[in-house]
């Protein structure tokens, strides 16, 4: 496994003392059993720059760090992850930067994530590449690893062709994409965007989900016991490029939202609020992409037009820090507490303030109990690969009850149907779907949670992971790609001339197994 961040963070303490604390996300949870079983090893950054560690095993997983100087941090990470492909796979919400040097280090960087899974992985292994951050790591790595089968998982969008376009290096990108044997993207549109880059800047063929890779484009055809030939015939390599949705692990949400610590935490919350007949809340990154300011005004202008009232409806807003050291994140911080500053000032009163706002990281505990203090989950996403904390509000409504209000632009909206779908740049239709939430009757909320309570349960994130890893082993089996890096490398025309009288397709498949 390949991710920019390991599962663990290396913290180092006031008094110079280092120590390593897991950080369990969904990820780390769907994947560990798989990662023990095979002998697994995670390979990322931990944390902090200029500080190279030795791998170790934690838990079974076997872990190494890949270490990041400060400028590589600042430049591949804070630079091209954060300012240039951030905003631009995000629909352009805020204005990607384009630095040379950047790119450079990017380039680098995957380099050395890509070294780092060349030298640990055994023989036919499957590498599992896991992020925006690392989308030049397949075809690096099928150079120099033939043998192995390569899967790609993006999590945030992947944008229309017309915005991608954009991109300086928009060929490389798709060229490092396209190393692996499947690339997987959250939502149908995503991987439709995908593909059409690949028809645009490349010509390939696609049917429907598969691109016909060029075997020269990442890799050369392996067949065992022939030797190298002099000419090559065109030949292709199946890639997949497909949607698969991620989840979370709905259990331990749903277990933890029937711990009596915790239900009577969340009683707690809506005491500490003065009880009010409805509460909203909001659970999001600080980040420009959660549409948390569209939110701020919506609820802003209800108050204002007397559709709701601070003596009954308080709003809860976690925003938790995020790329502090980005330029635009700042800016987005200051925008965000100033209008929460402005609402609580103009609506609320002693007794009641219109806006909890709340900038710190909570525990996954004080998490559940806030969805189940609240009424109504906001979900305004501009742009949102999946988001979570839709899926997470309801696995944790044991009781079926809670309206979740989401935007259509993030990729929860094409499971989770029967949530209010809004657009929110549409404020007005925001401001109505809001007052729907508040005034919607017992039953109909029921309704709508229990359909998508079984699309949350049936399809978790283990299901996720298996689906993915299953297509996976379907297609490296199509393809022999786990055929044995020792063997030498061929291609078409020498098997033809030794298999005389079997057809191409048949020489091709006896050969590659
Ligand atoms: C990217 C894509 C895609 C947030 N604050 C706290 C906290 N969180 C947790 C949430 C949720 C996760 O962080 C955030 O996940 P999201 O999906 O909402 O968004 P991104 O961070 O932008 O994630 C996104 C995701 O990757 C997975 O593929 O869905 O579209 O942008 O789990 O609960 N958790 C705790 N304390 C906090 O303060 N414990």
């Amino acid at each position: 496994m390949l991710s920019n961040r390991l599962p663990v963070d290396r913290v180092i303490a006031d008094d110079g003392t280092a120590s390593w604390t897991h950080s369990p996300g969904g990820l780390v949870t769907a994947l560990e059993p798989i990662m023990r079983s095979n002998g697994g090893a995670w390979i990322g950054w931990p944390g902090v720059a200029d500080h190279p560690l030795e791998p170790f095993d934690s838990d079974g997983i076997w872990i190494i760090p890949v270490d990041l100087t400060a400028r590589e941090l600042e430049y591949y990470y804070e630079g091209f992850s954060n300012d240039t492909l951030w905003p631009l796979y995000h629909d352009v919400i805020a204005q990607p930067t384009y630095h040379r040097d950047w790119w450079d280090s990017y380039v680098e960087v995957n380099q050395r994530f890509a070294d780092a899974a060349a030298a640990t992985a055994a023989e036919g292994a499957t590498v599992w590449v896991q992020d925006y951050q690392l989308q030049l790591v397949p075809k690096m790595l099928r150079e120099q690893r033939p043998d192995l089968t390569i899967g790609f998982f993006n999590h945030i969008p992947f944008p229309p062709y017309g915005i991608f376009a954009q991109l300086p290096w928009r060929t490389q990108i798709v060229e490092g994409l396209l190393g692996a044997d499947v690339i997987g993207f959250q939502r149908a549109a995503d991987a439709g965007n995908f593909t059409r880059a690949v028809r645009r800047l490349f010509g390939y063929i696609t049917r429907g989900a598969v691109v016909d890779v060029p075997v020269e484009q990442a890799g050369p055809l392996r067949v065992p016991g022939t030797k190298r030939a002099r000419n090559s015939l065109p030949a292709t390599r199946p890639v997949l490029a497909k949607h698969f949705p991620i989840s979370i692990d709905s259990r331990s949400y749903e277990e933890l939202a029937r711990d009596p610590e915790i239900l009577e935490r969340a009683q707690q919350i809506r005491r500490d609020l003065g009880n009010p007949k409805v509460v909203m809340l909001g659970v999001d990154r600080l980040d420009y992409t959660k549409g948390i300011g569209h939110r701020l005004k919506a609820f802003g202008e209800l108050l204002a037009d007397g559709r709701l009232r601070v003596e009954d409806v308080t709003l809860v807003q976690v925003a938790s820090p995020s790329r502090e050291r980005v330029e635009t994140y700042r800016h987005l911080r200051d925008e965000i507490e100033l209008t929460v500053g402005r609402i609580n000032g103009d609506f609320g009163s002693i007794s009641h303030s219109a806006i909890n706002y709340l900038h710190h990281g909570y525990p996954r505990e004080e998490m559940v109990a806030l969805c189940l203090a609240a009424d109504v989950m906001l979900v305004t996403a501009l742009r949102d690969g999946m988001n979570l904390v839709a899926k997470e509000y309801v696995a944790t409504r044991n009781t079926d009850d809670g309206v979740l209000v989401l935007s259509e632009f993030a990729g929860a909206a094409d499971e989770l149907k029967t949530a209010l779908l809004v657009n929110p740049h549409d404020i007005d239709g925001l401001k109505d779907a809001m007052v729907r939430a508040v005034e919607m009757p017992r039953r109909e909320q029921q309704k709508r949670m229990r359909a998508m309570r079984k699309r949350v349960f049936e399809y978790d994130v283990a299901r996720w992971s298996d689906s993915f890893l299953s297509e996976l082993g379907t297609i490296r089996s199509h393809t022999g790609a786990a055929i044995p890096a020792a063997e030498p490398v061929v291609d078409l025309e020498d098997v033809l001339e030794q298999d005389a009288g079997t057809t191409p397709v048949e020489a091709l498949g006896d050969a590659r197994g």
